[in-house]
């Protein structure tokens, strides 16, 4: 068995040289306390001749060495560790997005080309990878030990975890939340391949559609392209009946709500925005727009805002 796991994305070697700093950290000062501990009882011992009533003389300058030693090394873990946290929670802006969404038992996977998994991941080495993972049912939690990386997975919003894996291979992937009698089964496997040969595995699973074509379907069928007009482009008095915000060009913009804040169209937004309307809603609109929550489900909702974020002033439908 192998001792140490390998480090397959780009941000294994920073997190484990953290770990192991820290590690190495706590072990000298534990030595340093238990050292003392076991000198001194040896040395003050009954018997050895020492006074042990004697007051005992205080040394200001070996205190303050070592207050402020031990303050400078774990005030730079800290700061160490922040500055990696902020960097492993920021994907790339051209990282590839792909949905997960996890139930008892097993992780679903949406590609934005169409293509789906069950309890596998497909990604190609080397390319920023963002995941945007909902759960239906519990709190799951997204692990693989080989990229250092684990994010709790909530029913109800969407988290996001990125890497970047450096090497092709197979690696585990593991939920690491109790969720139920079958959590330990709830394992599967992030394959890691070279362009070509996923090139060719995106042919071989092609389905047919993708997600944004798959959403526009859904875009029709739960009505949103009543108000938002009737080819999705919304915003268009003419061509709907109520006055709805355009959609075209929505995502990754910067949206003013009513409530005077200032938000980015992201996928978060955009589901809080079919799910909790009047949470979110656009300034100077008036709420008329119903609430989906319980009617569309976590799948659908990814294919309708894969959908939405496809459409630009260029493309708006
Ligand atoms: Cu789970």
């Amino acid at each position: 068995m192998r001792f140490w796991l390998p480090e397959a994305s780009s941000s294994a070697p920073e997190v484990d040289h953290l770990i192991i700093a820290l590690v190495l950290i706590s072990c000298a000062v534990l030595a340093l306390v238990f050292g003392l501990i076991l000198l001194y009882l040896f040395k003050y011992r009954a018997g050895s001749g020492i006074d042990r009533g004697a007051l005992a003389e205080k040394t200001w300058r070996l205190e303050t060495a070592w207050t402020v030693a031990t303050l400078i090394a774990f005030f730079g873990l800290f700061i160490w560790g922040a500055d990696l946290y902020v960097r492993l929670f920021q994907p790339p802006a051209d990282a590839m997005k792909i949905y997960v969404i996890a139930k008892q038992w097993m992780w679903k996977v949406e590609h934005p080309g169409g293509q789906r998994e069950i309890d596998a991941v497909h990604v190609p080495a080397g390319r920023p990878i963002q995941l945007i993972m909902t759960s239906e049912d519990v709190i799951h939690d997204f692990s693989v030990p080989a990229f250092r990386i684990k994010y709790d997975v909530l029913p109800g919003r969407y988290e996001t975890l990125w890497f970047s894996a450096d090497r092709p291979g197979t690696y585990h992937l593991f939920c690491t939340q109790l969720c139920g009698v079958g959590h330990a089964a709830m394992v599967g496997e992030i394959v890691v391949m070279a362009a070509p040969s996923y090139q060719k595995w995106l042919e071989q699973n092609d389905a047919g559609e993708t997600l944004a074509a798959a959403g526009k379907t859904l875009f029709m069928r739960y009505g949103c392209s009543g108000c938002h007009g009737g080819n999705g482009v919304g915003g268009n008095e003419s061509a709907s009946t109520v006055r709805a915000p355009a959609l075209a060009g929505l995502y990754g913009s910067p949206v003013s709500v009513a409530d005077g804040r200032v938000v980015t169209a992201d996928d978060r937004y955009i589901r809080d925005c079919i799910l909790l309307p009047d949470t979110q809603r656009v300034a100077s609109y008036s709420p008329v727009m119903p609430s989906f929550a319980g009617q569309i489900g976590e799948a659908d909702l990814i294919a309708i805002i894969a959908y939405i974020k496809s459409l630009t002033p260029e493309n708006p439908s």
